[in-house]
């Protein structure tokens, strides 16, 4: 549901409907990166805020300063706001646009990765260490070397390897890469650089991550998105095509490389061998909720697959000011997912 139709919104009707409601209400959540440690749950969500800034196709209006992590200790369970876990003005390569974060554990540490935009107006991705899930966070001082664009989001292979995969078009200024330097130019223009429509579509990245967590181990490598006859999604294919909320999950040893398909609002799903891909688009795992944005993670607990996404509702269709849900998904015998209607 884009942001020109909510004024023929009925939010009471609309919210009587909802597959579930916000997880926490007294402030809003977006992007939500859910995490089963130790027997707990932790999201790792953006912060959302009214900056004052205009909405615009760049996505200015998401002007969020800092993280919370919320947890619950089961699924039915109140979800607890764990306060500030990292401040943008703790972190000191980063300007502003605390977007959408992700967590990872390894060896009893807790690893924060999130992009900002550097004092040149570049968006970068850093990570920041704790002890303990919910932080406070201690941000690295640099971002990671050659780190570029949005949405980290860090996989951990049964091998023990962790991969980040990342990547955002639009004010998320991954097309402002292609030749592999930034590119300032039409600095206002979030459509600029991008392939024409029947050219393959811009690919998300992944990149294996040092022992350490703290940097890339490779030089980030596009990620291929198929379609069923092994040809690159085109540019122009917009219900299909990546556009940002990368999020890598396994089930029954195959790997499902899911993301938002941007303007056309869908959470999508691609299934592939390898971490690396390729990947073979396969359908949806979410239909378009209330606000322009979708983004989602998935997460197994207690056996059962559940997608965390967010919407506007809570907001009456705010775009930038959204609420973390949850919702249990099922896959069918072919390990294809049954798409879910958010209302
Ligand atoms: O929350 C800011 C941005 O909006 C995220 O980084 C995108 O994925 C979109 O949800």
């Amino acid at each position: 549901m884009p942001e020109d139709n909510i004024d023929h919104i009925d939010f009471d009707a609309l919210n009587k409907k909802a597959l579930s409601a916000p997880l926490v209400t007294h402030i809003y959540t977006a992007d939500p990166s859910a995490h089963y440690f130790n027997g707990k749950i932790y999201i790792y969500p953006s912060h959302d805020i009214d900056a004052g800034e205009a909405f615009d196709d760049l996505g200015s209006h998401f002007a969020m300063e800092d993280y919370h992590v919320i947890s619950m200790d089961s699924i039915d369970s109140k979800a607890v706001d764990n306060g500030v876990a990292l401040h943008v003005d703790d972190v000191p390569w980063a300007q502003q646009q605390m977007w959408a974060p992700d967590a990872n554990e390894k060896d009893g540490k807790f690893y924060l990765f999130f992009p900002a935009k550097d004092y040149e107006g570049i968006f970068r991705i850093g990570v920041a260490i704790s002890d303990s899930p919910t932080g406070p966070f201690k941000a690295e001082p640099k971002a990671i070397k050659g780190s570029f664009s949005i949405d980290p989001a860090v996989f951990k292979d049964d091998d023990g390897a962790y991969y980040m995969y990342f990547g955002g078009l639009w004010g998320g200024q991954l097309q402002r890469w292609r030749t592999g330097v930034f590119n300032a130019d039409q600095p206002e223009s979030p459509t600029a650089f991008l392939p024409a429509d029947d050219e393959p579509a811009l690919l998300p990245l992944v990149a294996k991550m040092t022992d350490d967590l703290l940097e890339f181990d490779e030089t980030p490598k596009a990620l291929e998105i198929l379609d069923k006859n092994g040809n690159l999604l085109l540019s122009g294919d917009n219900d299909r095509r990546f556009f940002e909320a990368a999020w890598l999950h396994k089930h029954n040893g195959k790997y499902y490389f899911s993301y938002s398909t941007g303007d056309t609002h869908f959470i999508c799903y691609a299934i592939g061998d390898s971490p690396y891909g390729p990947f073979t688009y396969t359908g949806r795992i979410l239909n378009p909720v209330v606000g322009w944005t979708s983004h989602h993670s998935v997460c197994e607990i207690e056996g059962k697959t559940y997608l965390f996404y967010h919407d506007s509702s809570l907001s009456k269709g705010v775009t930038h000011l959204r609420s973390v849900k949850v919702a249990e998904i099922e896959y069918r015998e072919d390990g294809s997912i049954v798409t879910l209607d958010p209302y």
